[in-house]
């Protein structure tokens, strides 16, 4: 997307529309580039486009499009995997493809190509295109980062309300807003001023959140702040009051939500002392927010994007906070949740089944999906392998090689075993914009990813409107877009057909394709993209009109009809059919000989605003922002061993320690410690426990036990 080009003082300028991918949102937020002699110069807002303002990362993107260390192309290690020296040498991209063939075909000619593996972490865009290749070359093994993020939460509400939401922003009729842990100012900036404009127009705010974020500061009329884990024990508080009070719709709940009895009989034993008890929130506020919630209708709700389901009961506990969302009866009603009335027919990252040839080939080959074994219920309802048993998967010899396109291995618990798990395996090759030792010394091949403003890639889609994206510059050096090196690497492996020969503009044609349109209409819509007007009104309660159901009958698309507070499908495979609360696996009141050992509960993976997980640490502008790894704790916590601001200290749990900075904050409630995860020199998930979610698989990042020390300057 380009403007003309202009002469200034001898240099060639012109502007070009991008977006930013610093953070993985998806969509992204809009950018305006100049560029001076193909170098980019200056990054700025991008004017009409649905996500902005661009936040401090986005702004600081050309350190790191520029930055000295990216890997600029192919390497290949000549040392053995694990070493602390890869001994890196360059490749050509020829080499580079050949070796990967070679390893990869050699590994399916001897074992089955269910043996290869196929993952994607934080990038979005590649995703579609890299699962093809799975598909394509005969494994069903394709992986994502999805299996720690939110994936878990699009399960509860798939088998809640038979729909994959995750709730939604106000809108101009809503009164109320329940925002069950989110924290905009610093994961979504995009969002946030949405929110805040919401609030002037007069909507109330109920945020639950174990801290007091800057969110909650901004927004919250009234704050749950719950001991972290507990999410479940404070739905279930909530919806007890609901029914006892009479402060629900019993007519959308009488007619359209199944199971209300038995979550009625289960709901009994929460009683706000009971829940005071469990989660610590007092009674007191917890009625507030009932009686709020209930007299400010209709209501909306933001529901988690991970922080519920990281827990050892995750998926149930989310599935208990959409029971209380039911319970209002404001699910697609105007004001209220509303599900797309005329979606275009493409998936969120601008694709197709088609596409990535799931429908057509992933029911082929389910049965060699790796996870069957472990979560053959995650199996049945996903696409993606859950990937949090990688280290099982390499033991027992079901995962021999992987090809990973921007993943790190510090996103795992107990992240060792998986370097040691991807070290193990007979090959590996990864896709990323810089070397990362943490991930990168266990494979055997590394291939230069262009970056947002090289790559050509997946369109933008924001509901009606599609937005092309195109390279604003060349690539640096010999980097390629990932979904290019998908491409050429099907023909490689002697897919020529069906990988377009490489070409990737008829790849995309063939996704555009479904919405009638095509690369070249999308280039002559230009910069504001192209809008498919919808074919007629916005329709609410469509389970009333038989709008939600393939079968065109009235009702929710589940297997009853209605929405399941209960679930005969859970219960068919061996779960709890009820949202059931089970203590985390650690926590005080499971374990509380462990909890005299380790006081605090360990609540890990909050967003910073200056960083994206493991990235963006080398950017110096946002490094300087925050220099260290710190552990926020109440002042109370730090006065009982005598930390101080700043002082350094140690952070550990019954796996192990870390040594960070203290920071002393009433935000974080006192007994509970708050960490960030990404830190390759104090790196968190090296401590936290390995539990699993028995349903989702989920790992439990939001509980756990831990205890912090300082460090002695003088030690004896
Ligand atoms: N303790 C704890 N752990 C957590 C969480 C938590 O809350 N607590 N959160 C979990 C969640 S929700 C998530 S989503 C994961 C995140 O886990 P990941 O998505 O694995 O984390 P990132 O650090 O973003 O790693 C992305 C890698 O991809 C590279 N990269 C970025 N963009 C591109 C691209 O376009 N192409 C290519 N080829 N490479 C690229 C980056 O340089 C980086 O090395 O972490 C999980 N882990
Ligand atoms: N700057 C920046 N932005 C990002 C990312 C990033 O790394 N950096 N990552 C992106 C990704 S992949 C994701 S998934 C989103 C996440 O987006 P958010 O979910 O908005 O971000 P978090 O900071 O993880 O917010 C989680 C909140 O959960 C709270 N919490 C912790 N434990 C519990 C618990 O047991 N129950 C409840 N109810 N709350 C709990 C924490 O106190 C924290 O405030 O952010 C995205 N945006
Ligand atoms: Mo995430």
């Amino acid at each position: 997307m380009e403007t003309a080009e202009a002469t200034r003082a001898g240099k060639t300028t012109r502007v070009a529309y991008t977006y930013c991918d610093l953070c993985n949102q998806v969509p992204k937020c809009g950018m305006k580039v100049h560029i001076e002699d193909g170098r980019i110069v200056r990054v700025e807002d991008r004017e009409n486009y649905p996500a902005g303002p661009l936040c401090m990362k986005g702004l600081a993107s050309l350190e790191e499009q520029y930055h000295p260390d990216r890997l600029l192309h192919p390497v290949r290690r000549t040392t053995p995997k694990g070493s602390v020296d890869p001994g890196w040498q360059r490749v050509s991209w020829d080499e580079a493809y050949q070796v990967i063939a070679e390893r990869l075909s050699e590994i399916k000619a001897k074992h089955g190509a269910d043996k290869v593996c196929f993952y994607v972490g934080d990038p979005k865009e590649p995703r579609p295109a890299v699962q093809r290749l799975a598909y394509t070359f005969g494994t069903p093994n394709f992986g994502t980062e999805s299996c720690v993020c939110s994936r878990a939460t699009v399960m509860a509400a798939q088998l809640t309300f038979g729909a994959q939401t995750g709730g939604a922003l106000p809108g101009k009729l809503t009164r109320s807003c329940l925002v069950w842990t989110r924290n905009p100012a610093y994961s979504a900036p995009h969002e946030m001023g949405k929110l805040l404009g919401a609030k002037k127009q007069g909507v109330k705010y109920v945020i639950v959140d174990p801290r007091v974020t800057p969110t909650v500061r901004q927004l919250a009329d009234v704050h749950l702040q719950l001991r972290p884990g507990t999410d479940g024990a404070l739905a279930m508080g909530m919806i007890h009051l609901m029914l006892e009070r009479g402060l629900f719709d019993k007519a959308f709940a009488d007619r359209w939500i199944e199971g209300m009895e038995d979550l009625a009989q289960y709901a009994k034993q929460f009683t706000p002392a009971e829940v005071e008890r469990i989660t610590r929130v007092p009674a007191q506020t917890l009625e507030e927010a009932v009686t709020l919630l209930a007299r400010s209708r209709p209501l909306t709700w933001m529901g988690s994007s991970q922080a519920t389901v990281h827990s050892s009961n995750g998926l149930q506990n989310h599935r208990a906070i959409l029971a209380v969302v039911a319970l209002f009866g404001d699910f697609d009603a105007p004001g209220g949740v509303c599900l797309p009335t005329h979606p275009l027919p493409l998936l969120p990252f601008g694709h197709t089944l088609d596409f990535s040839r799931e429908k057509e080939l992933l029911p082929k080959l389910r049965e060699l999906r790796v996870d069957n074994d472990y979560f053959p219920f995650w199996t049945k309802m996903n696409g993606e392998v859950q990937m949090n048993l990688l280290p099982e998967y390499v033991e027992q010899g079901r995962i021999r090689a992987m090809v990973i396109f921007g993943g790190n291995a510090m996103m795992w618990p107990q992240t060792a075993r998986y370097q040691a798990a991807i070290g193990k395996l007979d090959f590996a090759a990864a896709a990323d914009y810089f070397l990362r030792p943490w991930t990168h010394n266990y494979v055997d091949i590394v291939l230069p990813a262009a970056t947002t403003f090289e790559r050509m890639s997946p369109i933008a889609l924001f509901g009606r409107k599609i937005y092309l994206r195109e390279p604003v510059v060349e690539p640096s050096g010999e980097a390629k877009a990932d979904w290019q090196i998908a491409l050429e690497l099907g023909c490689r492996l002697g897919y020529r057909e069906e990988f377009w020969h490489g070409d990737e503009t008829n790849a995309l044609n063939a996704i555009l394709a479904k919405v009638g349109t095509s690369v070249d209409k999308l280039r002559e819509a230009g910069p504001d993209g192209l809008a498919f007007p919808a074919p007629g009104e916005e329709v609410f309660r469509k389970y009333e009109q038989g709008l939600l159901r393939p079968d065109g009958k009235p009702g929710f698309n589940t297997p009853s009809g209605k929405v399941e507070v209960s679930s005969k499908t859970l219960a068919q495979h061996g779960f709890d059919a009820l949202p059931t609360y089970r203590e985390p696996v650690e926590s005080p009141l499971s374990t509380p000989e462990l909890a005299a050992e380790f006081p605090l509960i360990l609540n890990t993976g909050s967003r910073v605003p200056m960083f994206t997980h493991s990235k963006l640490r080398e950017l110096p502008s946002l490094r300087r922002l925050m220099p260290h790894p710190v552990v926020n704790l109440n002042p109370a916590d730090a006065a009982v061993h005598g930390i101080a601001e700043d002082d350094e200290v140690t952070l550990e749990t019954a796996h192990g320690r870390i040594r960070l900075r203290a920071h002393l904050s009433r935000d974080v409630l006192p007994g509970v410690i708050d960490v960030s995860h990404g830190w390759a020199d104090a790196n968190i998930n090296e401590i936290v426990p390995r539990h699993l979610d028995p349903v989702s698989g989920f790992v439990a990042f939001k509980e756990g036990l831990c205890r912090v020390r300082k460090v002695d300057a003088n030690p004896a």
